[in-house]
């Protein structure tokens, strides 16, 4: 067909729902950007937002043959005024980047007539035929701003002529979960039963069965930060009978989802990791195992205070991925399976230095640095069988190529425990979250290797010594200037900024410091590392204000 021939029959009908829910300009020179993980900003800004990323989202459906397509709406650990909307492809992953740009300029168009006139073009260039069916489903965290946000992203829906399904409340990975299920539904692929229950079944057997034979480690208690993690963790624990696994003991803390404002205030997964301590509500009793969950539960921090020591103890992304490269390595030297699945570890420049040769030296797994944003991560964990990547911040998964997940079901085994170790494996296969980072999934499995080791969050907390940090975030008058090269671990422009960088790391030992324009703030971060706390932090003070010269200038 000739595709620019096209009549978009129901254009003057997205023209007419965009009036409804108009894009609020911003100042001249300023344009809106599909960040690291979709447009997040002050909610009010969004409703516009929301309605044209719904009208991309049912053209992305129809260029991919009506698969279905996710929008979630959430602004993660960010304040309650906050929102965001981001795109979900097919097989439960971040937006294609091409599509990024695509959404940037459906957002970013001076009218309404625009946007249709963008959809023309996009549809005659790539060859979608605009009369295809479409499908979108889609979900909200508990923030108020979604119903405001899901009433424009329907109306765009409904112009745009595209089936869809309104999930209401959900986690950013059930949201993930279901994108995946509903297009392999029925398939020998197919990834659960398409449903909210479908996630919590399949969560729940997986665990069984990984739990089997093993203890529970005491009491763990969940700070959900007061958001969606809250009542999806609640109805997620009724799917395990108690007599199923031996002592289970979950208590969860900050799930106050009635009152939008304390969402992500004073606790949660960020709060946690950036100020290196615990929430203060509720107050943590020493040797009580605790977690944290980010706003819309993809994010995980484990804490305690050492009861004999009195000393706080966090185990980040950093600690969970080494912890699951550790116990997944294990399993597949007992499984007769490690020689015959490539195993790696995917970080970015954030991952603490002493996690990194710990990973090469003492688990002698390969590491590979990306830069920051979990589609960065998840795309090069693919490339290996078995592909731990984490975030320092909590972000992250363990992927399982399809010729892992059938060497695990189908290696004959050869012993008790050879047949043990498949069991284990195929079990965390299913348990583990294979679309994106997922913090219930994640403290599963967490949960699940701590058992198995007999381990208290000490002995994890002993396999290596972590550097010394601090992250420092500087306002700059343009944030644009930095750009970054090498991973995001050196300065590329503007000139001479890495140069002063190199020459202040230079004067302290074992240091190592960098500095990144934010993909979610109007702001840049410094990271630094050092031999001792007090020069990881005049390190970091003394970049910040290389950052803040050169961001003024
Ligand atoms: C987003 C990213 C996260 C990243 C963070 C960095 C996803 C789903 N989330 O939250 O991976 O670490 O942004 O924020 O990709 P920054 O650019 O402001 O430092
Ligand atoms: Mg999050």
């Amino acid at each position: 067909m000739d595709y620019s021939e096209q009549v978009l029959a129901y254009g003057d009908d997205i023209v007419a729902a965009s009036k409804k829910h108009p894009i609020v300009p911003l100042e001249k020179g300023q344009r809106y950007s599909y960040g690291t993980a979709g447009f997040r900003m002050k909610a009010d800004l969004l409703e516009g937002i929301a309605f044209r990323v719904g009208v991309l989202a049912a053209l992305r459906s129809r260029s991919l043959g009506g698969q279905a397509i996710g929008v979630m709406i959430t602004a993660s650990h960010n304040p309650a005024v906050d929102n965001g909307v981001k795109i979900v492809d097919p097989m439960g992953e971040m937006l294609e980047q091409e599509w990024e740009r695509y959404a940037t300029a459906f957002v970013n168009a001076g009218s309404d007539e625009e946007v249709v006139k963008i959809y023309k073009t996009l549809a005659t260039d790539l060859k979608i035929n605009v009369k295809d069916p479409a499908k979108v489903i889609f979900g909200r965290d508990t923030r108020p701003s979604g119903h405001t946000l899901v009433t424009a992203l329907k109306a765009a829906l409904v112009a745009s002529q595209s089936e869809y399904v309104d999930y209401k409340i959900l986690t950013t990975p059930q949201l993930h979960y279901l994108v995946r299920a509903t297009n392999t539904e029925g398939s020998p692929v197919s990834y659960g039963k398409v449903s909210e229950v479908g996630y919590y079944e399949k969560l729940a057997d997986a665990f069984i069965r990984a739990m089997k034979g093993k203890k529970f480690g005491g009491t763990l208690s969940v700070d959900c930060a007061n958001g969606v993690g809250g009542p999806k963790l609640s109805e997620f624990l009724k799917y395990i009978p108690k007599d199923k696994v031996n002592g289970i003991d979950v208590k969860v803390v900050n799930d106050d989802v009635l009152r939008p404002e304390i969402l992500n205030l004073d606790c949660g997964a960020d709060f946690v990791k950036t100020k290196q301590r615990a929430p203060p509500i509720p107050k943590l009793v020493p040797g009580l195992r605790s977690c944290s969950l980010d706003g819309d539960a993809d994010r995980l921090m484990y804490y305690w205070v050492d009861p004999d020591t009195s000393s706080f103890a966090m185990l980040d992304g950093d600690r969970i991925s080494s912890l699951a490269a550790s116990f997944i390595g294990d399993l597949l030297e007992s499984a007769g399976l490690r020689d015959e699945l490539r195993t790696g570890v995917v970080q970015t420049a954030y991952a603490n230095g002493a996690s990194t040769n710990y990973i090469t030296q003492h688990l002698k797994l390969p590491v590979i640095c990306t830069p920051t944003g979990v589609k960065h991560l998840h795309h090069v964990a693919q490339g290996f069988d078995i592909g731990v990547y984490f975030e320092a911040n909590g972000h992250g998964t363990v992927l399982f190529s399809p010729y892992a997940i059938a060497a695990f079901k189908e290696t004959e085994p050869q012993s008790p425990a050879q047949k043990d170790a498949l069991a284990t494996l195929a079990a965390l296969g299913d348990l583990i979250n294979q679309t994106v980072g997922d913090a219930i999934s994640d403290m599963l499995l967490v949960e699940v290797i701590l058992a198995h080791k007999n381990w208290t969050l000490r002995d994890w907390a002993m396999t290596y010594a972590d550097l010394p940090n601090r992250l420092v975030r500087v306002e700059v008058g343009n944030k644009d200037v930095f750009r970054t090269t090498d991973a995001e671990r050196r300065l590329l422009h503007p000139d001479g900024a890495q140069e002063e960088i190199d020459n202040e790391v230079k004067k302290f030992k074992d240091a190592r410091s960098f500095a990144r324009a934010s993909g979610t703030e109007n702001a840049c971060r410094v990271y630094a590392e050092a031999a001792t706390r007090s020069e990881a932090s005049e390190l970091a003070d003394r970049v910040a204000l290389i950052i803040q010269r050169y961001g003024t200038l």
